[in-house]
């Protein structure tokens, strides 16, 4: 791919942000405060907008409900809308009630199963009133001891709920669902792998697919095959990106293993889903306990931009043909000669050509946006994951 092609795309890229990667966050351990952090989701719309400016590849942010609930979903969207960015995926939350001890859309009582649905419908109420096209579902459900109740019982009463969530879908909205091999349930997941979201999604219909979190495998699991197997069905929604070294670490996305990342996106160049309008959702979802939020962020678009221009890099002409005459080293080195190249250059030529300063981390520092919240953010409590 030229210069030119490769330069189109990741013009053209556009990659989602949290609402929850700017608020306080932490581990069962420790919350350690940062000061500034948004207190509502207006403030975390107008952080993640610093990021979009730095960059010019994060023009949706991600809410969570009920985390970012508001009154008035319209005054949220044109706050968005006069912040250069827009209202992206709707991420629904059945693991934060009571309620909910022996799951949600999967409890064996019928009310408690009726609320969780209510909340889901709700989710596409607020993509109604944001223009939202992405629901995404992720559920704690699931049991810690064997006997507990009744895995084929559960996976039932998941499609019901699904079947009902799906029917309320309008026109042009898909419902994204995410799986996790284990946390918070420790003995069964009810949606624990690819192959149960897939067959679910399947099920629904077209306006269903799968959402890949790459921090919800064992380890060593070859999440490339995935995306190929995903791809080749249709049944791909999106990414919610983040990096592991243990279990979900929700890490920065690149930071662990930037060659697996690479890889994930060769897999996604050789279908072309990189192109605008491919249908595939690219979201990060992480979290940012330590190090400063919005930077964390910023440096997270730029390693999906770093990844993505390498995976544009590959000669494919080249690996097709060592591929069909059985080159096994011709063909990794064709693959290897696109991760080993330094993209950085074209990647700063590119922002120049659009406007922006070549190095966002530099120019966000330089801003004083920062220092301005810090300042400005008195009082109030602080957004929290969960708040
Ligand atoms: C669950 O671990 C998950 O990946 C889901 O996407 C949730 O909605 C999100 O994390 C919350 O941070
Ligand atoms: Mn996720």
């Amino acid at each position: 791919m030229s210069a030119t092609h490769v330069k189109r795309v990741l013009a053209a890229q556009s990659i989602e942000l949290p609402s929850w990667a700017f608020g306080n966050s932490g581990t069962r351990f420790k919350v350690f405060p940062q000061p500034g952090v948004p207190r509502d989701p207006f403030e975390k719309l107008a952080d993640a907008a610093q990021v979009h400016r730095h960059t010019g590849a994060a023009g949706t942010v991600a809410l969570h409900i009920p985390w970012d609930k508001v009154d008035d979903y319209a005054a949220l969207t044109s706050r968005a809308e006069d912040l250069g960015i827009g209202i992206g995926t709707i991420n629904a939350n059945t693991f934060q009630d009571d309620d909910y001890r022996l799951g949600s859309v999967c409890h064996p009582d019928p009310a408690v199963r009726r609320k969780a649905t209510d909340h889901l419908l709700e989710c596409v109420d607020i993509m109604d009133a944001t223009g939202s096209a992405d629901l995404k579902l992720w559920f704690a459900d699931g049991t810690n001891y064997p006997g507990q109740d009744s895995i084929t019982a559960r996976q039932d009463r998941l499609a019901a709920v699904l079947d009902e969530v799906y029917a309320r879908l309008g026109e042009g909205q898909r419902l994204l669902l995410e799986y996790k091999l284990f946390e918070p349930a420790f003995y069964t997941t009810d949606v624990p792998d690819w192959g149960t979201a897939y067959a679910h999604t399947l099920r629904l219909g077209p306006k269903a697919k799968v959402v890949i979190d790459t921090g919800h495998h064992a380890p060593g699991t070859n999440i490339e095959f995935i995306v190929a197997v995903l791809l080749r069905e249709g049944k791909l929604g999106g990414f919610d990106f983040n990096s592991r070294f243990y279990a979900d670490d929700d890490l920065m996305v690149g930071a662990a293993d930037p060659f697996q990342l690479f890889r994930i996106l060769c897999e996604l160049a050789s279908h072309d889903a990189l192109e605008p309008g491919s249908g595939i959702a690219y979201m990060l979802d992480q979290c940012h306990n330590i190090e400063a939020k919005i930077p964390g962020q910023i440096r997270s678009v730029m390693n999906v931009q770093e990844a993505t221009a390498k995976a544009l890099l590959v000669d494919r002409d080249a690996l097709a043909k060592a591929q069909a005459a059985g080159d096994v080293l011709g063909a990794n080195a064709v693959l290897m000669d696109a991760y080993n190249t330094d993209v950085r250059p074209l990647l700063a030529e590119l922002r120049e050509e659009q406007g922006l300063d070549p190095d966002p981390m530099r120019a966000y520092a330089a801003s004083g946006y920062t220092e301005h919240v810090t300042a400005d953010r008195l009082g109030g409590t602080a957004a929290g994951w969960g708040a």
